[in-house]
């Protein structure tokens, strides 16, 4: 099959609806939602929006989502106050819906073979993957896991690479990519893997972002219209994975 793969949204619904133009255009077999989904400026209409999608969906759950559905927040986490914003816009049967969603899922993709799609890495949804993560963390990452192709997300950062006997993509992220180019970022699996970039009204997704509410929109906007580069954010995730922490 074919597989759109839509990571990491953040609750960007201007992004998410210039993306799902694309993906109607591109006519895939299903739409795979890599996670990271709600924590972001418009929780509820994205959810909304993709609960109406005709084509078949799955749901994986990422890091953030885990935590907007969790019954505390840690007190030291750093997106405390966004994340009680964006848990109150969920009712509690959405939350219950999205504790449920499963971490990894796999499927035979036209061209690659068997696939499995993460957020994180297969065994954890917040470890780091980059561009730059080297073979002996990769080998330990990737051990027992028998696909050989793995597609994750969680580092908003576009890469294919051949390493640790597997084929290792990053699909980017639709809401928040840090990239050089603007725009909103997702993968196209099947024959090949296919990056692609949607082009969207940032002006107007900034101003929709300052005025729904979500706490410190500011710097979200900001984050948007200038992104850290790829480099920047591959080499302090290095180090904060190398550290011993996951997130
Ligand atoms: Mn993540």
């Amino acid at each position: 099959m074919r597989i759109a793969a839509l990571y990491d949204i953040h609750g960007n619904l201007d992004a998410l609806e210039a993306v799902l133009a694309d993906v109607e255009a591109a006519a895939p077999d299903l739409i795979l939602l890599g996670g990271d989904v709600v924590l972001g400026p418009f929780p509820a209409e994205t959810l909304d929006r993709l609960l109406a999608l005709k084509r078949p969906v799955d749901w994986i759950r990422g890091n953030t989502d885990r935590v907007v559905v969790a019954p505390t927040i840690p007190d030291d986490d750093p997106w405390r106050d966004r994340i009680g914003w964006v848990a109150e816009r969920l009712t509690p049967e959405r939350r219950a819906w999205i504790a449920g969603w499963p971490t990894t899922v796999t499927h035979e993709v036209e061209g690659l073979g068997p696939t499995v799609f993460c957020h994180g890495t297969p065994r954890d949804d917040a470890e780091i993957i980059t561009p730059i993560t080297t073979e002996e963390r990769l080998r330990e990452i990737m051990a027992g896991v028998e696909e050989p192709v793995v597609v994750g997300g969680h580092v908003h950062v576009q890469y294919d690479r051949r390493a640790a006997g597997k084929r290792i993509v990053n699909a980017g992220s639709v809401g928040m990519p840090y990239e050089r180019e603007r725009g909103a970022c997702w993968a196209l699996l099947g024959p090949g893997v296919q990056h692609r970039r949607t082009r969207y009204d940032l002006a107007r997704a900034a101003d929709r972002i300052r005025a729904c509410g979500i706490p410190r929109a500011e710097d979200l906007v900001t984050t948007l219209l200038t992104p850290p580069t790829p480099e920047e954010v591959s080499e302090r995730f290095e180090r904060m994975a190398t550290a011993g922490s996951r997130s």
